[in-house]
């Protein structure tokens, strides 16, 4: 037998089913129904029971769907918090109910480390950082002034704060680059698209957009080519997450630049929900690992490309 130590029999019911509650942002991009898939499938087949509520970008939803596991008494909590702050109230009812629970894709700004084991995502700051160094990179050299538009992630939440801050880091270096225009798109396409609109009647000339996911980049591309404009090479686009689609339009030329954020968790969100279980030790903090792509990279990527 594997001999195990005591901690195996520790965990008395063995392999009793763990029911987890997951309480989802919502579905308002393609990351998102990409890692909603992920994580229903790794539950299946981590033998895992999932209770899944989709918040529609609404906190009062998610905090509705957390009381209501508290309620049902599961085993563990996992959530990503569509917004950073506002949290710690609920968290502390889990905590009192002696609910474990488990950050993924999103943080929260708690000050509290006892209210969550672990956060396992990505790291925001850097995809911003990334996305700007490709910028400092592409303009070397060059004096003229480089007007950027930028369409924000959720207002509030952990991406948007942090894509803004690491890629603004970057470009304070050097004066040429100014943001003329900086506005929330709401992570969806739609609103990607209105916004781009907007930012297309008002601004006189502009040479970059830096938007915070692809889905705002695919709508925004409509506004440019509706304005008679080609996106890649009039406008040159910075996007994030590294969905199929943004392949196929990096791969057209029409996206010069993708930092992947990648949202296959599932299984590794799995593997640490059972260990918090079992009260075993687990990192604090857990990061995806993630690249960059190139428009000369996308065609050749794009057959592999897994969500
Ligand atoms: C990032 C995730 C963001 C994606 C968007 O980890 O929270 O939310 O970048 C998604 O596409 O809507």
């Amino acid at each position: 037998g594997s001999g195990g130590g005591s901690g195996d029999k520790a965990s008395g019911g063995g392999d009793k089913q763990l029911t987890v509650g997951f309480s989802q942002v919502g579905a308002e991009s393609g990351w998102r129904t990409a890692n909603t898939k992920s994580v229903q499938d790794a539950a299946k087949k981590a033998g895992i029971n999932l209770k899944f509520s989709d918040a529609q970008q609404k906190q009062e939803n998610q905090i509705k769907a957390i009381r209501s596991f508290i309620q049902q008494k599961v085993d563990v909590i996992a959530f990503s918090p569509v917004v950073e702050s506002g949290w710690d109230t609920v968290l502390k009812e889990a905590k009192d109910a002696k609910i474990p629970v488990v950050l993924t894709d999103r943080a929260v700004d708690s000050k509290d480390e006892s209210l969550y084991a672990t956060f396992l995502g990505s790291d925001f700051v850097e995809e911003g950082k990334k996305a700007g160094d490709w910028l400092v990179k592409e303009y070397q050299g060059k004096t003229e002034p480089v007007n950027i538009v930028e369409l924000q992630g959720t207002t509030g939440s952990a991406p948007a704060n942090d894509r803004k801050s690491g890629f603004g880091d970057v470009i304070k270096g050097d004066a040429k680059f100014k943001v003329v225009a900086s506005q929330t798109g709401d992570f969806t396409r739609a609103k990607g698209k209105e916004v781009m609109q907007a930012f297309l009647k008002s601004q006189p000339k502009i040479d970059v957009l830096y938007a915070h996911n692809d889905d705002m980049a695919l709508g925004a591309i409509q506004a440019i080519e509706e304005a008679g404009k080609t996106p890649g090479k009039d406008i040159k686009i910075i996007s994030v997450d590294g969905v199929k689609d943004a392949f196929t339009a990096m791969a057209a030329s029409k996206i010069n630049v993708v930092v992947e954020c990648n949202p296959l968790l599932g299984d590794q969100l799995m593997e640490l929900i059972k260990k918090v279980k079992k009260g075993e030790t687990v990192e604090r903090r857990i990061k995806t690992v993630e690249g960059v792509f190139t428009m000369d990279q996308a065609a050749a990527a794009l057959p592999n490309r897994q969500y």
